[in-house]
């Protein structure tokens, strides 16, 4: 049986009296509670329980984080420019741990709830747009100088497309309890499509022209707070992919979550809109924040992210369906298979947009020789 959420809010040295526990947000793969407090229910909690089937080392994770809180306060101390994006703390229980552990075994953590803050299904100008990118790009130049090799690896595979087609043509050679093949054709035809450019950000980073760097694995768009009176993005959430990585798997990401004209679990799919005044936006903003950190090679290779990151949930989402459903929740069977069809779908408008996307990456190489050149 699950434990319950309010007794675990228990075991933690929290502010306040606990008001009441409610299920937060839209996540895939935790579960997450508020936990109110009074009198001020501005000292109200973020509970989750870290789920294990996902995550095979949840202390990983709590200790990225925490380095990740040294590093800001290693930053702020060195008065280094400082960082206008702030992050949840971690709660410690009664007894001093960063987490709690029930009766089956599944880690929990409290972190601390930004108040006065909210999220957005979608973009509505190309200001917020131009936003989105800058915090992307700060959170990214913020962290550049952590020592990588002082950051687990929380979830191994993350983002290696290669992997991800590996394990898929797996499950269709052993061919167990599939569905027929009518029923899932369309998508895999589009793994097909995609299937013999999927290595090029894994060829790119073993020939040395891309690097690893601190990354945040997951800057979908809902994970970007605003702030409720100055509607700036504040905070950047979710941190559990907190973890070494390409910086293309997060711009992918980004855009593909923030340019998409319909939600990534929209009924609508002949709605499926690639925005490239978005997409332009939120690059400038992208490159404005984050113009000394990245290098020619790196901006030659967003096309190939922004296509390659739509392809990779696709294919992850077709495979969970044909699996069974045992990694992303679903609410009724054939949701994974309808969020693979919208992925893949945008997938094709993205080609369909290549020379406009592509416009938008020579242009701010240009800008970076520009920069070099008056260096
Ligand atoms: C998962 O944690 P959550 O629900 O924000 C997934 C991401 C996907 C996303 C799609 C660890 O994110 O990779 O892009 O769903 N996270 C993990 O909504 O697999
Ligand atoms: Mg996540």
């Amino acid at each position: 049986m699950r434990a319950n959420p309010l007794d675990i809010a228990k075991q933690f040295n929290l502010t306040g009296d606990i008001q009441g526990v409610s299920p937060l947000g839209q996540g895939l793969i935790n579960d997450t509670f508020l936990v109110s407090t009074s009198p001020d229910p501005r000292t109200s909690v973020v509970l989750q329980r870290i789920n294990a089937n996902v995550f095979p080392n949840p202390l990983a994770i709590i200790q990225n984080i925490q380095t990740l809180n040294k590093h800001l306060t290693q930053r702020r101390n060195a008065h280094v420019k400082p960082v206008t994006l702030c992050f949840p703390t971690l709660y410690q229980t009664m007894s001093g741990a960063h987490f709690a552990l029930d009766a089956n075994g599944d880690y929990w953590r409290a972190i601390s709830y930004i108040p006065d803050t909210y999220n957005i299904e979608a973009l509505s100008d190309i200001t917020q747009a131009h936003a989105i990118g800058a915090a992307l790009a700060e959170f990214h130049t913020m962290l550049q100088d952590i020592e990588i090799s002082s950051l687990h690896t929380t979830l191994p595979g993350f983002h290696i497309a290669p992997s991800y087609l590996a394990q898929y043509d797996q499950l269709l050679a052993l061919n167990k309890n599939l569905p027929p093949l009518n029923e899932w054709m369309d998508c895999a035809d589009a793994v097909q499509r995609g299937r013999h450019h999927c290595d090029v950000l894994e060829r790119a980073k073993q020939s040395g022209e891309l690097r690893l760097r601190p990354i945040h694995g997951d800057p979908k768009l809902d994970n970007f707070l605003f702030d409720r009176k100055s509607q700036k993005v504040i905070s950047l959430i979710d941190l559990d992919t907190l973890q070494p990585g390409l910086i293309h798997y997060d711009i992918g990401d980004c855009i593909r979550s923030s340019c998409n004209s319909i939600s990534e679990s929209s009924q609508h799919i002949e709605d499926v809109q690639f925005n490239i005044d978005l997409c332009r936006s939120l690059l400038q903003g992208y490159y404005d924040a984050a113009s000394a950190m990245i290098e020619i090679p790196d901006i030659k290779y967003f096309y190939d992210a922004i296509r390659l990151i739509p392809w990779e949930l696709g294919l992850r989402f077709l495979a969970d369906h044909l699996a069974g459903d045992l990694y992303f929740k679903v609410k009724q069977r054939g949701a994974n298979l309808h969020r693979a069809r919208v992925q893949f779908k945008l997938v094709e408008e993205i080609e369909r947009q290549r020379a406009d996307i592509l416009d938008v990456t020579d242009q701010l190489c240009l800008l970076k020789k520009g920069s070099i050149a008056r260096a």
